[in-house]
């Protein structure tokens, strides 16, 4: 009986068949049959010991036929319950017994069956030399108890399914009030959600960042993270609100493995309570680590259908991403501890650790976990091209062995829908690309940036504050041809800009070559337009914060906001800010801020250059006070040709509009100070504020942002765009 009982564990044991309480009757009849003495059937090499006789040998089918027809005696759905079971022989024998089995003949076969019946006693005098010839008719009792079992055994799957559908629901219901509360910002009546409640939320909750870090990196040793061994802890840290949803889908993940668990004293078919226990357990994490796999791929995709649908930004998702990982992969991991101790247990380690369903699941297990500690912020933020490469070898290791170690016994529907998530989103980057073409870009290294000024076609619509992915399709800069960078662009007739402040990687090549050549036509590749179109269209005032290389996304704000207000007549309040350490530092972009003071002759935009380390600098060489808005007549002359007389020695009397100051701002007398301004001249719909900067500056107006929204009162609506974003 153990040995039988042990036979099943092990068909059914390795991979955890989805157990439906369908098959309930199906598993409890089987069950007891193998516990009698055997049919005189001897099953053909190789196939199926377990099924084949139940599938090929009529007694033993009958066996099965009249055990179901026993068990649904009585049931006021009987046709139902045993056509479901029908079909679970039929299913079973056709898969693993070797034989088609046509459902239609088994009321037939039942009604043969019955006339040869032995009860179960007169089966079990027979003994291994005198074979069972015919159907037997099971004890009704015993067959139950292993549909106790087998409901207890099916039940826990049930768990893990509903647990699953839980967890996908947290994910449309959180994303789906982030999404109606960020699409409101459409409308103007948005700017009615104010006061009480709403305020304290937005202040304490939905803006903050958790502890001051949101795009800089944390460490969680202070001070200490500044030396090596300490600076692998340096980390990415959500804000508030991500933290909220982070911590409800840990807690979701926790519970969801951890209750709905019954263990009996014995069971009939796990046997004892540690068995049980580890096996349940192994069911449910299994299941569960394969729940997460579709938002996992989904989340960490550039084409996620949920950044248009919920407005939140791609590294929102990828924060997300980086949490169902874990998840995941902690999931895994007790799953696969807990069948390991189940079969130590049942002292079948050895043979089944040796089956490919079992080597496949370690191999997708060993990749998830490397995945987890290659992507740590230290690595990725250091050295990102090859973070990405080993990221997605990996998980191509990981989905291909998570699919191999299910092949044989089901759920792939998970992987079929990561895969196919992941699929169509490459196909949607090569489309993408495709739309734009691959023109001819001029690269040009202006006052120690890089400006690429790309042709576009007319069919491809930019945005403000949208940024796009540059391939640089020149083996001359890089053989790494696949390499692609995000950055945001300016578009201007049929132009788009972009300016690329050096770093490390790819940046430092593209600088380097053009040191030695100046400017240079490269063919590159155009992936894009993402991120938001920021409605800003339904508030009065409008802040545009920009600091040092962050400024493209603000001033193409600045500038479509001016064409809107000067062709429809709209009155609002446009304020540019750009924050800067050096006047120098703004020859770069000077082509543009003259752009722009050429276009508001009536100073319609207010326009702040603040200058942060200047005064040091001006202290040293002149006394220079002169004035900042003294108007120069310069501004008649169009900027093409202002540009190309004052290139290279762009100095504050060409920028005569912008009120340049040299001191570091505080931001939130700046916002204060807007606010004001806009309550004097009645503007009292709503302000929006764009930033984009550096990780300190964004993190600090963030904070700023959310103080003034607790503690401004009655006054008007304030919504944080930021531009920056950090994965
Ligand atoms: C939405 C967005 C818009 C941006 N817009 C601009 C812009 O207009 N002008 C500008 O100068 N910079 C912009 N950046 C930053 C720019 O993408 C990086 O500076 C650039 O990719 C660095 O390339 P590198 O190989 O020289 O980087 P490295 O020196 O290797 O790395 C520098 C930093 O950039 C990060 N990084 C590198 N490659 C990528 C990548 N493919 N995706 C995301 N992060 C990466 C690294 O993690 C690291 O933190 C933007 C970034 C984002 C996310
Ligand atoms: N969408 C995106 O993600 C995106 C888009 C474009 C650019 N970028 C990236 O963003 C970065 C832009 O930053 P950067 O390095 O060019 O900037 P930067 O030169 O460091 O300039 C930032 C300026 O902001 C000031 N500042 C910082 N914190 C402040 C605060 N709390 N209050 C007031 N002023 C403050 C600084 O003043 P001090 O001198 O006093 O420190 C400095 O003048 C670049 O790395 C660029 O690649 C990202
Ligand atoms: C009827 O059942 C007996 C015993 O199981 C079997 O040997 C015989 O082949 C069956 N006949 C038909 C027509 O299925
Ligand atoms: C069905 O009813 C009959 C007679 O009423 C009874 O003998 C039999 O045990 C019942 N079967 C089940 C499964 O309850
Ligand atoms: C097996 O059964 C046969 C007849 O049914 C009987 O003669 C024989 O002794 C039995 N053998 C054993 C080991 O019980
Ligand atoms: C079925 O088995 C139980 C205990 O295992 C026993 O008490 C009962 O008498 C059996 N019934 C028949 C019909 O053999
Ligand atoms: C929030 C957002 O970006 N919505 C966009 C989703 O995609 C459609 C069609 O591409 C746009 O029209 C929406 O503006």
């Amino acid at each position: 009986m153990k040995q039988v009982l042990g036979l099943v564990i092990c068909l059914i044991a390795p991979g955890g068949l989805a157990l439906s309480r369908k098959e309930s009757n199906f598993f409890s009849c089987i069950s007891q049959s193998q516990s009698l003495p055997p049919f005189d059937f001897v099953p053909p090499r190789g196939s199926n010991e377990f099924f084949s006789p139940h599938c090929q040998y009529e007694p033993a089918l009958g066996t099965l036929l009249i055990c179901f027809h026993d068990l649904t005696a009585n049931q006021t759905k009987q046709d139902q319950l045993l056509h479901d079971s029908y079909g679970v022989i039929a299913d079973y024998c056709g898969r693993l017994g070797g034989a088609d089995l046509d459902i239609h003949t088994f009321e037939r076969r039942y009604q043969n069956a019955t006339k040869y019946v032995l009860s179960e006693n007169e089966a079990r005098a027979y003994n291994l030399s005198t074979p069972i010839r015919f159907p037997v008719r099971l004890n009704l009792t015993t067959v139950l108890t292993y549909a106790d079992s087998f409901s207890l055994f099916a039940g826990n799957f049930a768990w893990a399914y509903d647990f699953s559908t839980i967890m996908c629901m947290f994910w449309v219901v959180t994303l789906g009030l982030i999404g109606i509360f960020n699409h409101i910002k459409h409308f103007r009546w948005n700017n009615k959600l104010k006061g009480g409640m709403i305020d304290s939320f937005r202040s304490y909750i939905a803006l903050p960042t958790l502890n001051g870090n949101h795009f800089q990196p944390w460490n969680m040793f202070g001070a200490l993270g500044k030396w090596a061994p300490f600076k692998l802890f340096d980390s990415l840290i959500p804000t508030t609100q991500e933290s909220i949803v982070v911590l409800l889908y840990c807690i979701i993940v926790i519970v969801s493995s951890s209750v709905g668990y019954t263990l009996q004293d014995q069971n009939a078919l796990l046997g004892a309570k540690d068995l049980q226990y580890y096996r349940y357990l192994a069911d449910r994490t299994g299941i569960l680590a394969f729940a997460q796999l579709p938002a996992l791929f989904l989340f960490g995709g550039r084409n996620n259908i949920l950044i248009n649908l919920t407005g939140l930004q791609f590294n929102t998702f990828i924060i997300f991403h980086k949490w169902i990982s874990r998840a995941m992969v902690i999931l895994a991991a007790l799953h696969a501890y807990a069948f390991r101790e189940y079969t130590i247990i049942r002292g079948q380690y050895e043979k089944v650790s040796q089956e490919t369903l079992w080597l496949f699941g370690r191999q997708a297990l060993e990749a998830g976990i490397l995945i987890i500690l290659q992507a740590i912020y230290f690595f990725r933020s250091r050295w990102y091209e090859l973070f990405l490469a080993v990221h997605i070898i990996l998980a191509l290791v990981f989905i291909v062995g998570a699919y191999l170690h299910c092949k044989s016994i089901g759920y792939l529907e998970w992987t079929y829908a990561s895969m196919g998530v992941w699929a169509l989103d490459r196909v949607w980057r090569l489309m993408k690309i495709y739309r734009f073409g691959t023109p001819k870009a001029t690269f040009k290294l202006h006052f120690g940036t890089i400006v690429v000024s790309i042709p576009k076609p007319d069919h491809w619509k930019p945005y403000p504050g949208c940024f796009v992915y540059l391939y640089i399709l020149s083996p001359s800069v890089s053989w790494k041809l696949w390499e692609s960078h995000p950055f945001t662009i300016y578009s201007v007739g049929n132009e788009v800009r972009i300016y690329i402040k050096k770093k490390d990687g790819m940046t430092q090549k593209l600088y380097d070559y053009l040191l030695a050549a100046r400017e240079s036509q490269l063919r590159v590749a155009i992936e894009g337009p993402y991120g938001h179109a920021s409605s800003l269209e339904s508030y009065d005032n409008i802040l545009l914060l920009a600091g040092g290389n962050g400024v493209p996304g603000p001033y193409y704000h600045c500038m479509h906001h001016l064409e809107q207000a000067q062709s429809k007549g709209w009155r609002k309040n446009i304020h540019f800010v750009w924050i800067s350490p050096y006047f120098t530092a703004l020859r770069w972009f000077g082509r543009e801020l003259l752009a722009l003071q050429t276009k508001d002759q009536h100073n319609y935009v207010s326009k702040d250059i603040y200058l942060t380390r200047e005064n040091k600098l001006v202290q040293k060489t002149s006394s220079d006070t002169r004035p900042a808005n003294s108007r120069t007549p310069l501004i008649s002359i169009s900027s093409e040709e202002l540009m190309a007389r004052v290139m290279g020695q762009l100095s504050e009397e060409h920028l005569a509009d912008y009120h340049i100051h040299k001191m570091r701002p505080d931001v939130s007398k700046l916002i204060s100070s807007v606010l004001d301004e806009a309550e004097v001249e009645g503007h009292r719909s709503g302000l929006a504020i764009v930033v984009c900067g550096s990780d300190i500056l964004v993190d600090t107006i963030r904070d700023v942002v959310a103080h003034k929204v607790g503690t401004s009162g009655n006054q008007m609506r304030i919504d944080l765009f930021e531009e920056l974003q950090v994965w």
